[in-house]
């Protein structure tokens, strides 16, 4: 029997802020990935309005959202969305909304963390410290950051918070993106090769997706040259893996930093095996705190939703126009 609530179906996890956040004024169906979503379509599709992804949970696709006649938001947690066909969803009148800005110096501090500890090689002196080689030999120097300049590869958000601790530690940044921001002094390159070759360290914070798409192939890599770092907090999805591997070995770039990957949780054995490469299970935005901040900020656009008010943080692609898809309040 439906309930006076309405409902909302939770895709991932049930993580208690979403849960305990959303249980008061919805009706809640979890199914932890859209395939176990399948079976409980067939009798909740003809009424449900309002999707809760609490992790992606598989690709939300037209195909996915087509079964939804009276959907009328997905509130999806995570910044990115490029598990969701947001294009496909604003022609609908779908909202889309993500959790932006809450995460931002998480992030900023994670991909610190990883380029010092690529340049500095700590993970690797705090196995030296471990195996016992420190009471033979002292650990080798290193690279340092005193000499090298940052290009970021899309300066958002995010990427403004990592350029913020870049100039407070006296490391030179430029950018690529698509448009030069006419608010910002570092130097701007419109041609991604260029700057490879200028800088000393890319560090990579776009969306993923189509767009993005191995953005950065065998040619930035080669661009970069043998003494470049590269660093990967974005998505698996922007860098060409097989070229990294192969820049990698052949000592056509350093080293690199990754905290994302093309087809996670599972990492190339060859990345793993290699000394000069550091890696992280995508934690960018992983501690207690943010996380939570992410999570009820979820809650937080399905509250608005269901008071008839605008989203908080909807997604480029699906602005608010004004009112919600058969909203009946
Ligand atoms: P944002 O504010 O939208 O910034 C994205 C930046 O990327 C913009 O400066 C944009 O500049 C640039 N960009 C977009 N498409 C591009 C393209 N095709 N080529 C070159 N540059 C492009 O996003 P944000 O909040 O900073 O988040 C960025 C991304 O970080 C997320 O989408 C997510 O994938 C990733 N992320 C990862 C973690 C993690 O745990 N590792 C955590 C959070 C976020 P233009 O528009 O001028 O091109
Ligand atoms: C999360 C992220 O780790 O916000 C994003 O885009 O990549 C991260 O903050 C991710 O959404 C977890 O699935």
């Amino acid at each position: 029997m439906a309930s006076e609530k309405p409902d909302v179906l939770v895709l991932g996890p049930a993580k208690p802020t979403i849960i305990d956040g959303l249980s008061p004024r919805f009706a809640l169906h979890k199914a932890n990935d859209v395939t176990l979503a399948d079976a409980m379509l067939a009798s909740l599709a003809p009424r449900l309005r309002a999707l809760a992804v609490s992790a992606p949970p598989g690709r939300i696709d037209e195909a996915f959202m087509a079964r939804l006649p009276k959907l009328e938001v997905i509130s999806s947690f995570g910044v990115g969305y490029d598990h969701v066909d947001a294009a496909w969803a604003g022609k609908q009148g779908i909202v889309v909304t993500h959790t932006p800005d809450v995460l931002n110096e998480e992030v900023a501090d994670t991909a610190m963390g990883l380029l010092l500890c690529t340049v500095r090689q700590f993970p690797q002196a705090d196995r030296y410290v471990r195996s016992g080689a420190w009471l033979k030999k002292e650990f080798p120097h290193t690279q340092t950051l005193r000499d090298r300049m940052v290009g970021i590869v899309g300066l958002g958000r995010i990427g403004k918070a990592i350029a913020r601790r870049l100039e407070a530690s006296n490391v030179p940044v430029a950018y690529h993106g698509r448009n030069k921001q006419p608010d910002v002094a570092y130097r701007y390159y419109p041609d991604l090769v260029a700057m490879a070759r200028d800088v000393d360290v890319l560090l990579v914070i776009t969306p993923g997706g189509a767009a993005t798409k191995h953005l950065i192939n065998a040619q930035v890599l080669e661009a970069l040259g043998p003494t470049g770092i590269l660093i990967n907090v974005a998505r698996g999805s922007v860098v060409d893996e097989a070229a990294l591997i192969e820049a990698l070995q052949k000592k056509k770039i350093y080293a690199a930093g990754l905290d994302v990957f093309e087809n996670e949780p599972k990492v190339p054995q060859a990345l793993i095996d290699m000394d000069q490469v550091v890696l992280l299970p995508h934690v960018g935005s992983a501690s207690v705190y943010t996380r939570r901040a992410m999570d009820q900020l979820v809650v937080d656009n399905l509250l608005a939703w269901a008071d008839g008010k605008p989203p908080l943080t909807p997604v480029p692609e699906t602005p608010w126009r004004g009112n919600w898809r058969n909203h009946a309040n």
